[in-house]
């Protein structure tokens, strides 16, 4: 046995209290994690210890210099990636998943918002690092080396895993199914701590692989007769209305609705858009349903009618699956496809992508002049884009289908005395004040857009369809965003605020405001109803937003939902004529639905199983 002497502390126990603490006290100054009672806050700041106490316990069972290098090492790794984290959260609102990590060209590109995410004061995260490696360094003798002997040593991991499982325990009767329903990455890292959830990321991603080495084709037939069921017969009327017309996709970056129609400093925010949608079809309940992958779960949402993945990017992780997006679609009946983006085409991985999409062409930032006189904020401001992507437009053969993706509007909302067409709002919050002018460009860069359109002759040939990919302001800025619209933002108003504008303009339709609840994954069979293509035999989850037999009803990638009367989130039920929560019974006839979608979808993209549909052997019986 051993003999343990309390005199000094040792390296080994130092460092697991350092940096347990360390972890608590991010979570409580650097993530928003909501804390409802005693229990849940316990439990927070328990969830780091165990897995503390198993990593650096494995030094227990090397010598002297080796455990205190060992120490040393792994406790930089654990400050790192807390701190990864941090900085993750501050952009996204949200934490890291494996997939996101590897988005390293992503990463690079986001150079100049990580520079207004990371500051010097932020070498405090790494405190309890610095102060080890300092007394190692002047005093060593002061943090002992303890051999412990093999019953220490059993003891303390046992004690390392009684921890988990309190832990697990108390997390089990806080939240029952915590693992199997991972839709809320805040959730998790409240209940099992950021590390662990990291180890859970691990095993969530060897399980998607091996999911699709062990799926095959019958996995289609559930799918299949869930989506014959929710088919709805599109609208007599639209139907083919615009066929053969160019179509015109434009993705406003960082756009929600609540600026359409509402003034700032009593200034309007989208003078333009305000008029566009007197002649077009506006749909002003229409939701973003997208995921960690923003910009490129918004495209994946809208061209292939299936749900974006509830971690990473599906651009990144599922780029070789077989698709059957809008642009493969058109292709085959006769359109010319094109992407239009003037950011590194490997940003979102879409190089890869669009061809697995069936894009014929990618106009990506070579593609444009691009310089400082130019640039703001992520790249080319978007008014000199429009004006450069009509040289693009005029060469394309005609009927195209093109896609533009607009970039001045994103967070930072960097933008030029020059290009501020109104004044920031006042509030404290700096971010969401500069929303509003980028907003506002934006606006100015469509208008002149269709102004161009209308000079070269292509407005009355082509079908215009805005819409937003995104928030642009997070959860983060509730108290500013709270100021702005006059109202405290509960879960059920932060739900609302994912509204984002859907505009389809067709030439010769007078316009019409739908206050159908839709989402972005309805407008895969809604292009191509209008053009005239049908959609029967598609595996897709949406529905033709004109259609009358279309449900007001949309899922969000966190699993909530909203329908005509009810907006369902965070495990709680609010009439959406109150804004307050009503009896979950109101909700229950839809949480079926909404499960199911979330998790067809899934497992279609998971299991690549569009690939079995080609031959479609699975329906051989229907
Ligand atoms: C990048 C642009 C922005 O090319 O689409 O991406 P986001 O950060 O909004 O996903
Ligand atoms: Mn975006």
């Amino acid at each position: 046995m051993g003999k343990i002497k309390w005199s000094k502390p040792s390296l080994l126990a130092i460092a697991i209290i350092l940096l347990w603490l360390k972890t608590y006290i991010v979570y409580k100054t650097s993530f928003d994690i909501k804390i409802e009672n005693w229990r849940q806050e316990f439990i927070l700041f328990l969830n780091p210890l165990s897995f503390l106490m198993f990593v650096l316990g494995i030094g227990l069972l090397l010598n002297e210099k080796k455990q205190k290098r060992y120490i040393m090492i792994s406790s930089f790794f654990i400050s790192a990636i807390l701190f990864a984290n941090v900085v993750f959260y501050r952009f996204f609102n949200d934490f890291l998943t494996i997939p996101v990590l590897f988005q390293t060209s992503n990463m690079a590109d986001l150079g100049s918002s990580v520079n207004e995410l990371v500051q010097v004061k932020d070498l405090l995260y790494f405190v309890d690092f610095f102060f080890i490696a300092l007394v190692m360094y002047v005093r060593p003798q002061l943090l002992k080396y303890r051999q412990m002997a093999k019953t220490n040593r059993r003891a303390y991991f046992l004690v390392a895993i009684a921890i988990a499982f309190l832990n697990l325990g108390l997390a089990e009767t806080e939240r029952p199914q915590l693992l199997t329903r991972t839709f809320d990455r805040e959730m998790l890292v409240k209940n099992i701590g950021t590390y662990n959830y990291h180890i859970y990321d691990v095993f969530l991603q060897s399980k998607s692989s091996a999911q699709r080495a062990l799926a095959d084709g019958s996995e289609l037939v559930d799918i299949d007769n869930y989506i014959r069921a929710n088919y709805k017969k599109p609208n007599d009327e639209m139907f083919g209305i615009a066929k053969d017309k160019n179509v015109i996709l434009i993705t406003m970056e960082s756009t929600q609705n609540f600026v359409i129609n509402e003034t700032v400093n009593g200034q309007e925010i989208t003078p333009f858009l305000n008029d566009f949608i007197k002649d077009s079809y506006y749909f002003e309940n229409f939701y973003h349903q997208t995921g960690q992958g923003k910009t490129s779960d918004s495209e994946f949402l809208v061209e292939n009618s299936l749900y974006p993945l509830s971690r990473g990017a599906v651009f990144f992780t599922h780029s070789g699956n077989e698709f059957n997006a809008t642009p493969e679609i058109l292709d085959k009946n006769g359109y010319y496809t094109a992407s239009l983006h003037a950011n590194n085409k490997s940003f979102w991985n879409r190089d890869i992508m669009y061809k697995s999409l069936g894009y014929e062409r990618f106009y990506e930032i070579n593609d444009y002049e691009v310089n400082e006189e130019n640039s703001v904020g992520w790249g080319l401001k978007d008014i000199d884009f429009f004006e450069q992507s009509i040289q693009h437009l005029k060469e394309m053969p005609q009927p195209f289908y093109s896609k533009f993706i607009s970039l001045t509007n994103h967070f930072p909302f960097e933008l030029g005395e020059e290009d501020s067409f109104i004044d920031p709002y006042t509030s404290d919050d700096k971010t969401v004040n500069n929303y509003f002018p980028t907003v506002r460009y934006t606006d100015e860069a469509l208008k002149l857009f269709v102004q161009r359109l209308k000079d070269e002759g292509l407005y009355e040939d082509s079908i215009i369809i805005i819409y937003g990919d995104h928030y642009g302001i997070s959860e983060n800025h509730n108290i500013a965003m709270g100021e702005f619209l006059g109202t405290e933002v509960t879960p059920f108003v932060s739900t609302q605020l994912q509204r984002v504008p859907l505009i389809i303009h067709i030439p010769g339709q007078e316009g019409q405001t739908i206050s159908k609840v839709a989402g972005q994954i309805d407008l895969k069979p809604t292009i191509l109803h209008l053009l005239g293509i049908d959609t029967k035999k598609n595996i897709e989850f949406g529905a033709d937003l004109f259609s009358e037999d279309k449900l007001d009803f949309t899922v969000l990638r966190d699993g909530s939902f909203i329908t005509k009367d009810y907006v369902y989130t965070r495990d709680i039920c609010y009439d959406k004529q109150t804004g307050e929560p009503t009896d979950k019974n109101a909700c229950e006839p839809y949480m079926e639905n909404a499960k199911n979608e979330l998790e067809y979808s899934d497992k279609i993209v998971y299991g690549d199983l569009l690939r079995f549909y080609e031959n479609a052997d699975y329906r051989k019986n229907n």
